[in-house]
């Protein structure tokens, strides 16, 4: 369906079951990440980046991030602006949760404290950009979280392989964050039949 159409029906329908009707004409944007100097192609976060004059409400659900068998689990989690997630430590060791950036701006470091097995505590993040999780009990855990500004994000497989669902038609900025490779940026045009994008990232 062409962008025209979509603003046609957009036009003529004012009922909520229109409403849902256009957002069925969302499409996925599907592609493979390959990773040149990489260990792994796998856990490359894959997202669109902030649209002008759009807004996202976060979810009111909590995500969890869980410190399981000493690891942060899982490894890598991307969330929407606003989104808030759970610590919950499922160890019978107690864990701690903290970060000394976000988006490298030190100013943003936080502690979360230390709890034991079974508990959780709620953190919201407000910021945009990476948040690396560690842990102060075990130098050897890490995590992040991504915090990315719209809810059209992906990780890729362990082939690299990405699929990011229900994105309307239109032209988009498609960033990249990982671990271990450089970031990357690239416009994209995802029509009513979605998207196909190969990206190369490297170290
Ligand atoms: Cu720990």
């Amino acid at each position: 369906m062409t962008a025209s159409r979509k603003t046609i029906l957009s036009l003529i329908c004012a009922t909520a079951l229109c409403a849902s009707a256009i957002s069925s004409l969302a499409a996925d944007i599907k592609g493979k990440v390959t990773a040149k100097g990489l260990r792994s192609a796998e856990n490359i976060a894959v997202y669109v980046d902030a649209i002008p004059g759009k807004t996202f409400t976060p979810p009111t659900q909590h995500l969890t991030m869980d410190q399981l068998h000493l690891a942060f689990v899982p490894h890598v989690m991307i969330v929407l602006k606003g989104s808030t997630v759970d610590f919950k430590n499922e160890d019978a060791v107690g864990h701690n949760v903290y970060w000394p950036a976000i988006n490298h701006n030190r100013k943003l470091a936080h502690n979360m404290g230390t709890w034991p097995q079974g508990q959780s505590k709620p953190f919201t993040f407000n910021d945009l950009g990476d948040v690396p999780l560690l842990c102060n009990v075990h130098p050897e855990m890490s995590g992040y979280i991504l915090v990315v500004p719209t809810p059209y994000f992906a990780l890729t497989d362990k082939e690299g392989s990405f699929d990011i669902k229900n994105v309307p038609a239109g032209q988009y900025t498609l960033k990249t964050w990982s671990e271990s490779a450089k970031p990357l940026t690239q416009q994209i045009t995802v029509s009513a039949s979605g998207a196909n994008v190969n990206l190369t990232v490297k170290r």
